[in-house]
C-alpha cells in the first residue's frame, strides 16, 4: 500500500466550544454550525473515497478536539499516542487512547515533557518528517523518531518556516516524489530531492491538502493550486475549509488515516 492509499479514519465532531478554539488572530470568529457544515462534508468526502469513518464524539472540555491528528500519529503496523504541545489541547491524548486500543495491536506513547503535535508529521515513503515548531520539541521529536524506528520508519527532524503553526501547515504529500508546499518551505532546502509543486502568491493555506487514495483533497478558494495539481495528472477534490481556517487549521487536521 502507499502511504496515502487509506482503507479507515477516525474523526471528531466538533462541540459547540470550539468557536474558542486556539488561532493566531483573536479577531476571527468561527461559527459552530458553518464548521460543523464544513467538518459533516469532510466526513463525506473520506467515505466517497471509500473509506471506513469512525466518528467519535464531541469532547466539549476540549474546543480543538475535532482536529484529531494532533494528538496521535498511526499506521497500518501501529499507532503512537502523541502529546500535543499547548497546554489546552495536551489531555486530548487521554481521550484517544482507548479509541486506539480498539482499533490497533501495538499502541506506543510519548512520555512526559515529549511534545509533539501530529500537524508536524508529514510522512512520505521514504521518511517521515517531524517538524520543530512551537508544539513540537526537540526532546518531542527524537522520542517520536525512536518510536517510528521500531515501526520500520525513518524519521528526519526538521525546522518548521517562522510565522506558521505546524509543518504541514506549510506543505504535504501529493504523490511518492512529490510535495505541495508554499515558497518558504521550498526555500528552506527541506525538500531537495523531491519534485515540488509551490503555491501560488496569495494561495500559501493551500498546501496543507490532503491526498487520500487517488484524490487529493483541497481547499476550494485556490484555483490556481488546484490547476498546478491537476497538469501533474492528479485528480483534485475541492472541499469548503473557510471557516476552520480561522482557527488555523486545513484538510489533514481533521482525521487520523490508515
Ligand atoms: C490549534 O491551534 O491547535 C488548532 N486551532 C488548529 C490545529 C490544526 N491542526 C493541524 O493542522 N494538524
Amino acid at each position: 500500500m502507499r502511504v496515502f492509499d487509506f482503507t479507515d479514519a477516525i474523526v471528531r465532531e466538533p462541540g459547540r466550544s470550539v468557536v474558542s478554539g486556539l488561532r493566531d488572530d483573536r479577531a476571527k470568529t468561527p461559527s459552530f454550525e458553518r464548521i460543523a457544515t464544513e467538518h459533516r462534508a469532510y466526513v463525506a468526502a473520506l467515505r466517497d473515497l471509500g473509506l471506513s469513518v469512525d466518528v467519535l464524539p464531541p469532547l466539549e472540555t476540549f474546543p480543538d478536539s475535532v482536529f484529531v491528528e494532533d494528538p496521535a500519529l498511526v499506521f497500518p503496523e501501529g499507532a503512537i499516542l502523541l502529546r500535543p504541545g499547548a497546554p489546552s489541547r495536551e489531555g486530548e491524548r487521554d481521550s484517544m487512547r482507548d479509541v486506539l486500543k480498539r482499533h490497533f495491536m501495538a499502541v506506543a506513547e510519548l512520555g512526559e515533557n515529549e511534545f509533539a503535535d501530529g500537524g508536524d508529521i508529514l510522512v512520505t515513503p521514504r521518511t517521515v518528517f517531524i517538524g520543530l515548531s512551537k508544539r513540537t520539541t526537540r526532546a518531542g521529536a527524537e522520542a517520536l523518531a525512536k518510536h517510528l524506528r521500531a515501526l520500520g520508519r525513518e524519521a528526519r527532524i526538521a525546522e518548521t518556516p517562522p510565522g506558521i503553526l505546524h509543518f504541514k501547515t506549510a506543505s504535504s504529500l501529493l504523490d511518492e516524489a512529490t510535495i505541495l508546499c508554499t515558497p518558504a518551505m521550498a526555500q528552506s532546502g527541506v525538500f531537495d530531492g523531491y519534485r515540488l509543486v509551490i503555491t501560488p502568491p496569495g494561495e500559501e493555506a493551500a498546501a496543507n491538502a490532503l491526498r487520500v487514495n487517488g484524490t487529493v483533497l483541497l481547499g476550494d478558494r485556490f484555483a490556481r493550486t488546484a490547476q498546478a495539481i491537476r497538469d501533474i495528472g492528479l485528480a483534485v477534490q475541492t472541499l469548503a475549509v473557510n471557516e476552520i481556517a480561522k482557527l488555523d487549521a486545513g484538510l489533514s487536521c481533521m482525521s487520523l488515516r490508515w
